[in-house]
């Protein structure tokens, strides 16, 4: 990592799904030592707290159009999106911490304002690239790579006044085991790049990262990391929302850490979906900070 100045941004948002408890997530990777590990990696971190997520009342968590709780996670995402365009302004890296995967949509809001050509790695079981006419669930978390490429509604493709905030062609989605009928239509219609599981173990996650990094390196000026715990196996990361069997191991994750960590390539990162109350003993936590450590350059020897 070039940028030796971090700042961690918490975004304790529970609102784009329907299971409570990963609100919490931020400080579960907090006490997972999230800044110890950082600072034994000779990084200058500043931690930003948590964005402010307002409650809706009770009985007032509604469903309009097939979009849940959608004006609190819009505020939301409308401040964590103007705390990472500061962070980046300062010239420093933006660690976000969720927070379930709807604050995608205020983290890339806030950061590809600043690149002509941002790359965005989708590290996840889903693809999250419903709009309220396709979702299942009516779930934002299941919407932000969608809303990003300018499809959804207007409160939440618009955050700073611009959009798309990113190019399909510069998407590439790694993991994926469950994607829906309407997203598998837009992948096709928009020619976005997937590893699915079945590349993975076709090709092993070397020669994924591999291809990863050739790809966005000739065509991007910048690379997002959006890494959703569920991406990988639920034997190693229990502690999320919507796990999917069959997934990424904590090993072949390490390693794709570690081949991005090589490259330089990542500008902004952000690690979503850890669900303390469905955890066992804070392990997804203690699992994202392993990863965060060899994203920023850890090594063994
Ligand atoms: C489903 C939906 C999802 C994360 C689950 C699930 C989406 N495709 N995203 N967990 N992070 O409801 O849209
Ligand atoms: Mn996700
Ligand atoms: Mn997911
Ligand atoms: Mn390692």
């Amino acid at each position: 990592m070039n940028n030796k100045r971090v700042s961690i941004i918490g975004v304790p948002m529970d609102l784009g799904q329907n299971r409570r408890g990963v609100d919490m997530g931020p400080s579960a990777i907090r006490y997972a030592g999230v800044l110890e590990t950082l600072e034994a990696l000779n990084f200058q971190i500043e931690d930003l707290g948590d964005i402010k997520i307002s409650r809706p009342s009770r009985g007032a968590e509604q469903l309009q159009d097939n979009l849940r709780n959608l004006s609190q996670v819009a505020e939301g995402n409308e401040l964590l999106a103007k705390q990472v365009d500061e962070t980046i302004t300062a010239g420093r890296f933006p660690l976000v911490l969720g927070g379930d995967h709807s604050i995608a949509i205020g983290s890339l809001a806030g950061i590809a304002k600043h690149y002509e050509n941002l790359g965005v790695i989708w590290y996840d079981a889903h693809g999250d690239l419903n709009t309220a006419d396709t979702s299942p669930s009516g779930n934002i978390h299941g919407m932000p790579l969608a809303v990003n490429l300018g499809l959804g509604h207007e409160r939440l493709t618009n955050i700073l006044g611009y959009q798309p905030k990113i190019k399909p062609e510069n998407i590439v989605i790694i993991g994926a085991r469950s994607l829906d009928e309407g997203e598998k239509e837009l992948i096709r219609e928009k020619g976005i790049k997937v590893y699915t599981m079945h590349e993975v173990d076709r090709i092993g996650m070397s020669a994924v990262i591999s291809e990863v990094i050739d790809y966005l390196k000739e065509r991007t000026d910048g690379v997002h990391l959006s890494l959703d715990l569920d991406g990988l196996d639920p034997g190693d990361a229990p502690g999320v929302g919507t796990p999917v069997i069959g997934g990424l191991s904590y090993r072949e994750s390490h390693l794709a850490m570690e081949m991005l960590a090589e490259t330089d390539m990542i500008t902004s990162a952000e690690f979503v979906e850890v669900n303390p109350i469905l955890d066992e003993k804070n392990k997804t936590a203690v699992i994202a900070v392993g990863l965060m450590g060899s994203l920023f350059g850890e090594k063994l020897k």
